[in-house]
C-alpha cells in the first residue's frame, strides 16, 4: 500500500453545492457532509432536501414539459444542446473526475476515463435525438393511411446509485433528454456532486429552465416519495433488487407510472479449457477488481472448464495479486476505496461467511491496514457450491467464487442458476462452443472473449431478477417515448348508415 499522497487534491473546506430547480439555484434549509471514503476528511456538503423541495421539482419539470419548450423543438434543437453539453464535460472533464474521486473513492484515471464515455453518451443520445422516429403503414388500402408516433412520456424520475455516480447518470439523462421528456434526478446521498455540476454544465449549453432538476437527500425520504410521486410519469431507477421492488410497488400504488429497473447482478464468466488462459485470467481480474468490483456488471462467479481449473485460478490468483490497491489519487492506482462503511462491512462479512461456508481462500480475503480509508484486496474463492452465499448473494466487492464444470451443459446450468441475469462472459477459441453459451445464458449483456467492452451506442440491460428495460443506444430514447397509432381516411368516407 503506498503513502497517501493526495496533495493538493483534497478541497481545504467541504464544496458547499445548492440543489437545482427551474434553471436555479436553490439553498439547503438542512444540510450534510460527505467524507472522503480513501482520506476520511470532509468533501462536500450537499442539501438534505424535503418533499416540498421535491414537488418544486416536480412541478418545474412539468411545466416546462406541457409547454413544450423541449419537447416541442426538433431533435436537431435537442442535438445542439447536447453537443454543447458534450463540449462542456470535455473542459471540465478534470473537476468532474476529481468529484467523482473525492466522494466515491475510485481511482481518478478511471473516473477519467468514465467522463470520456459520458462524452460520448452525449454524442450518441445528439445522434439519436435527431434519428428519433415512428413508422408509417402504407399497406391498409387506398382508403386509409396509417402511421405511429413517438411521443415522449413526459416527465422523468431518475434515481441513480454510488458505484458510477456520474457514469450511470450520462448512460441514462443524455437519452432521456433525446426524447423529449423533462427530468428530477436523485442521485445517491453519498456521491451528488457531480450530478449537481451536470446542472451546471447543461444550463451553460442552453437547456431551458425546468428541464433538468436536481434534488439531493436520502432515498428512505426523497427517493421514495420520487417513487410514489403522481407528477411523474416514468421512473428510472438503478440500485439494489429490494429497492427496485419497493418502485415498483410504489407505481402500482400510485399512478402507475412505468418504470426501467436496473438491479443487481451475479454474473458468470465461463473459461473453457481450449481458451487463451492469460487473456481470460486478466479478464477475470479485471472483471471482478473494476471500481472495486462494486458494480452491476461484475463478473462474481468464475465458472472454470475442470482440467484447467487449478492452473486456471493460480494464474488469475497472480494477476490479482498484482492489481495495485491505494491512493486513489496515484494515477498508477488501479482500485480504490470501497465507497460507503455498509458496503465494507458486507463485502468483509460475505468473505467471513465464505470462509464459514467451506470455501477456500485462494488470494486476499482481508481489508487493507491503512489508517485511513477503507480498502479491501481482491479476493478469489475456489470450491464454491451452488448453495452458499457468496455463489447466491450479490456482494458488491473485489470477492469472486470460483466453479467447476465438466460438460458444456453444466456450464451453461451453473451460469443459468441465479435469479439475476444482468451481464455474462465466455472465453473459448471455438466458435461452436462460444456462440452456444451466448445463446443460451440468460445475460441483457454479454462478452465473448472480452469483458466490460462496449459503447454507449448498444443497449443496456437485465433479464430476470435484474431488470426491466433499455437504457443507452436508439432503445433508451425509445425506452421514454410512448407510440401513438394515427389513422387517416383519404377520399370520401363509405357511410355505415345508409338510408
Ligand atoms: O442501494 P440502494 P444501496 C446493490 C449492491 C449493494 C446493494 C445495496 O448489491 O450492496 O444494492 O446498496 C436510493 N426508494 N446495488 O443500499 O439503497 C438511494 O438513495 C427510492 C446495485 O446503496 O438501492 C440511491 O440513490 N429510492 C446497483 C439508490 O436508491 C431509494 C448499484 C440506490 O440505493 C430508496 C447500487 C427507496 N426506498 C447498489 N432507498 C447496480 N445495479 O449497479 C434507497 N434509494
Amino acid at each position: 500500500m503506498p503513502e497517501m499522497t493526495p496533495g493538493t487534491a483534497l478541497p481545504e473546506t467541504p464544496r458547499e453545492f445548492g440543489f437545482f430547480v427551474d434553471g436555479k439555484w436553490h439553498k439547503g434549509q438542512e444540510m450534510f457532509d460527505r467524507h472522503s471514503p480513501a482520506h476520511d476528511v470532509p468533501v462536500t456538503r450537499i442539501p438534505r432536501c424535503t418533499t416540498d423541495d421535491l414537488d418544486l421539482a416536480v412541478r418545474a419539470a412539468r411545466r416546462a414539459f406541457d409547454d413544450r419548450r423541449w419537447s416541442g423543438l426538433s431533435g436537431g434543437a435537442r442535438a445542439a444542446v447536447l453537443l454543447r453539453a458534450a463540449e462542456g464535460l470535455r473542459r471540465r472533464r478534470d473537476e468532474i473526475a476529481r468529484w467523482e474521486v473525492l466522494e466515491n473513492g475510485k481511482p481518478v484515471a478511471q473516473a477519467s476515463g468514465e467522463i470520456d464515455h459520458c462524452i460520448a453518451c452525449f454524442e450518441t443520445a445528439a445522434g439519436a435525438a435527431r434519428l428519433l422516429h415512428g413508422d408509417s403503414f402504407n399497406n391498409l388500402g387506398d382508403g386509409l393511411f396509417g402511421m405511429t408516433l413517438r411521443e415522449p412520456i413526459g416527465v422523468v424520475g431518475l434515481i441513480t446509485p454510488w458505484n458510477f455516480p456520474f457514469l450511470i447518470l450520462c448512460e441514462r439523462a443524455p437519452f432521456i433528454l433525446a426524447s423529449g421528456c423533462t427530468l428530477v434526478v436523485k442521485p445517491a446521498e453519498v456521491t451528488s456532486a457531480t450530478t449537481l455540476i451536470l446542472a451546471d454544465i447543461l444550463s451553460e449549453a442552453g437547456i431551458p429552465a425546468g428541464v433538468y432538476n436536481v434534488v439531493t437527500g436520502t432515498g428512505r425520504e426523497i427517493g421514495q416519495a420520487l417513487t410514489e410521486h403522481v407528477g411523474i410519469d416514468m421512473l428510472s431507477f438503478t440500485g439494489s433488487t429490494a429497492v427496485g421492488r419497493s418502485c415498483v410497488h410504489a407505481s402500482a400504488n400510485s399512478n402507475l407510472k412505468k418504470l426501467g429497473l436496473e438491479l443487481g447482478g451475479k454474473n458468470p464468466i465461463i473459461v473453457f479449457a481450449d481458451a487463451d488462459l492469460e487473456d481470460a485470467a486478466d479478464g477475470a481480474a479485471f472483471g471482478i477488481s473494476f471500481n472495486t468490483g462494486q458494480c452491476c456488471v461484475s463478473s462474481s462467479r468464475l465458472i472454470v472448464e475442470r482440467p484447467v481449473a487449478e492452473e486456471f485460478e493460480r494464474i488469475l490468483a497472480r494477476k490479482m495479486e498484482k492489481i495495485r490497491v491505494g491512493d486513489p489519487f496515484d494515477p498508477e492506482t488501479q482500485i480504490g476505496a470501497i465507497t460507503t462503511e455498509t458496503q465494507n462491512k458486507t463485502i468483509l462479512g460475505y468473505i467471513e461467511k465464505g470462509k464459514a461456508e467451506g470455501a477456500k481462500i485462494v488470494t486476499g480475503g482481508a481489508a487493507l491496514k491503512t489508517g485511513h480509508g477503507r480498502f479491501i484486496q481482491p479476493t478469489l474463492f475456489s470450491g464454491v457450491t451452488p448453495s452458499m452465499s457468496i455463489a447466491r448473494d450479490e456482494i458488491f466487492g473485489p470477492v469472486l467464487s470460483s466453479f467447476h464444470f465438466d460438460t458444456l451443459e453444466e456450464a451453461i446450468a451453473l451460469a443459468n442458476d441465479t435469479v439475476y441475469g444482468l451481464s455474462a462472459s465466455v472465453w473459448s477459441k471455438n466458435i461452436d462452443q462460444a456462440l452456444t453459451v451466448t445463446r443460451r445464458v440468460q445475460a441483457g449483456r454479454f462478452w465473448v472473449n472480452t469483458i466490460m467492452a462496449g459503447g454507449p451506442e448498444t443497449p443496456t440491460g437485465g433479464f430476470k431478477q435484474s431488470g426491466w428495460g433499455r437504457e443507452t443506444g436508439l432503445l433508451g430514447v425509445e425506452e421514454y417515448t410512448q407510440v401513438k397509432s394515427v389513422h387517416i381516411e383519404t377520399g370520401k368516407r363509405s357511410h355505415w348508415i345508409t338510408s
